[in-house]
Formats: structure tokens, sequence, C-alpha cells
């Protein structure tokens, strides 16, 4: 198979998170959600680095990695290129994707646009199938208030059984609950419980025939429910990725 324009720039994107922790004492933290809902911002401020950042969708194309610091701890933040859905619509997308699912981060931060919550909370949905260790970011608080929206952070937060926080990025607002949160479910003070989607009978018992062959044959901490949920979305793709294993730390050769 040739290289492709389309395998080039993959690659290109992968190498850059090609993350490989220096100590056990580093966690790896992911940043994921929509586009322009200020993930880079937030990126900027807790690692003291220059991502890119602008007011369109689409800026950040590849992961950016920088590092901080909290208590004993240190973190590895990834900042992901934004994306609406897990069932991606571009290379940067199925980047984005793939280190959800595939690159084993100790915690994902979703982050979402306060004046905008139900749009963005589709993507949530789809990430908190794929991992428990989930924090929500609700930015831009200080639009939502211009636009006389109220977040209740309480509610969502029991609604979704993960821990939430609200945060105004740009004035850098919120940002050390945030990084308080990430520790806290980083050396599991706090265990996030998301509520999980109950599908109709039809789809609950083809999963619980899919997911016990499933299981076997992961070696990360992918969850294997999500898995068989792609596989009866007929998503031949995800089967690739797991057979590669080119995701699977420990398990893989980057090199
Ligand atoms: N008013 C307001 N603007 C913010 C806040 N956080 C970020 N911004 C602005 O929102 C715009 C988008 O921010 P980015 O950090 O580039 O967003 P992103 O999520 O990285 O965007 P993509 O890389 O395109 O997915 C920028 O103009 C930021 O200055 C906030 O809390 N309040
Ligand atoms: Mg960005």
């Amino acid at each position: 198979m040739g290289l492709t324009c389309k395998s080039c720039k993959r690659k290109a994107i992968l190498d850059i998170y090609n993350i490989v922790k220096a100590n056990p004492n580093q966690m790896l933290v992911a940043l994921a959600g929509n586009p322009n809902t200020g993930k880079s911002t937030i990126f900027n401020e807790l690692t003291g680095l220059k991502q890119h950042t602008g007011n369109w969708p689409g800026k950040t194309v590849t992961n950016a990695r920088g590092y901080f610091k909290n208590k004993d701890k240190e973190f590895i933040l990834v900042d992901l290129p934004g994306t609406y859905s897990l069932f991606p619509n571009s290379v940067e997308e199925e980047v984005a994707r793939d280190f959800i699912c595939f690159g084993n981060p100790d915690v994902t931060v979703i982050v979402v646009d306060a004046t905008c919550l139900e749009r963005n909370l589709n993507l949530v949905l789809q990430i908190l199938e794929i991992t428990d260790n989930a924090i929500l970011c609700v930015n831009l608080l200080d639009e939502a208030k211009r636009k006389k929206i109220q977040v209740d952070l309480d509610r969502l937060s029991v609604e979704l059984g993960i821990p939430v926080v609200g945060t105004i990025a740009r004035d850098k607002k919120g940002l050390k609950n945030l990084k308080d949160a990430i520790y806290d479910v980083c050396v599991k003070k706090i265990i996030p419980q998301p509520k999980k989607i109950t599908y109709p009978k039809e789809i609950e018992d083809e999963l619980q025939k899919l997911i016990p062959m499933i299981t076997p044959l992961i070696t990360n901490k992918i969850n294997p429910r999500w898995i068989a949920l792609r596989m009866l979305d007929g998503d031949i793709k995800i089967l690739e990725r797991i057979s590669q294993n080119s995701y699977c730390k420990g398990a893989c050769n980057h090199g």
C-alpha cells in the first residue's frame, strides 16, 4: 500500500503524541472537546506554553504536549484537536478520537462551551462511553453570564456522575480548581462514576454476547463495551486499530 497524503499526515500527528512516561509519578491528561471551546487557552495557562488560539474552530490540528506540576505529581497535558464527535470526519478528529480511546490517558478533561451546552454534551456522552476517568470543564462562563445563561454545575455533576469544574480560562479563573480535580481523579481521591446509557433490549442482548469475546483481545484500559457498540455500528476501522495495536501502551513499539 502506497503512502497517501492522509496516511503521512496521520503519521506526523501520531508522532507528536508518542508519549512515554518518564516515571510512575507522571500522569497523562488529555484535553478534549468541541472546536473553539478554549482547550488551547487552558493548555497555555496550565503549561506556560503558547499554543495557537483564536476565535474560530479548527485551529489546533496536532496534539501539543506540555507539563505542569500540582502537589507531588507531574502532569503531561495533551491539547487535542477539537472534535464534534467520536465518529470522525477528518484526520484530526480521528487522531483526537484515537488518543482518547487508545492513548491511555489517566484522565480526560472534556472542555465545553457554557453557552451551547446541549450541542457540546453530545461529545461528552460519547467520551463517557469510553472512559470513566473524565472531568467536565464548563468554560466561557463569562459569555454565558453575558447571555443570561445559568449553568448548574452541581446538578450537571450529579446527572453525569463525574466532577464538573467551571472556568473562565481567558481570565485564568477556575484553573486552580481544575488542576485540583485532575489531581484528585489521578490519585483516585475522586472516582468518577459516569451514568451509562442503556440501549434498547435488542442492542443490549447483542452487547452481552460480544463483550466476553472482545475482552481478552484488549490489552489496555479501553472499554470493551464501547468497542462492541462500534462493531454493532459496523465500524470496521476500530477493529483494524485494535488488531494493529498501535496505540496500546506497553504492547507496541512506536519506533
Ligand atoms: N470570553 C471567553 N473567551 C474565551 C475563554 N476561554 C477561551 N476563550 C477564547 O475562545 C477562543 C477559542 O479558544 P481556543 O483556546 O483557541 O479554543 P480551542 O478549543 O483550542 O479551539 P480549537 O483548537 O479550534 O478546537 C479564543 O479567542 C480564546 O481567547 C473564556 O473563558 N471566556
Ligand atoms: Mg486549540
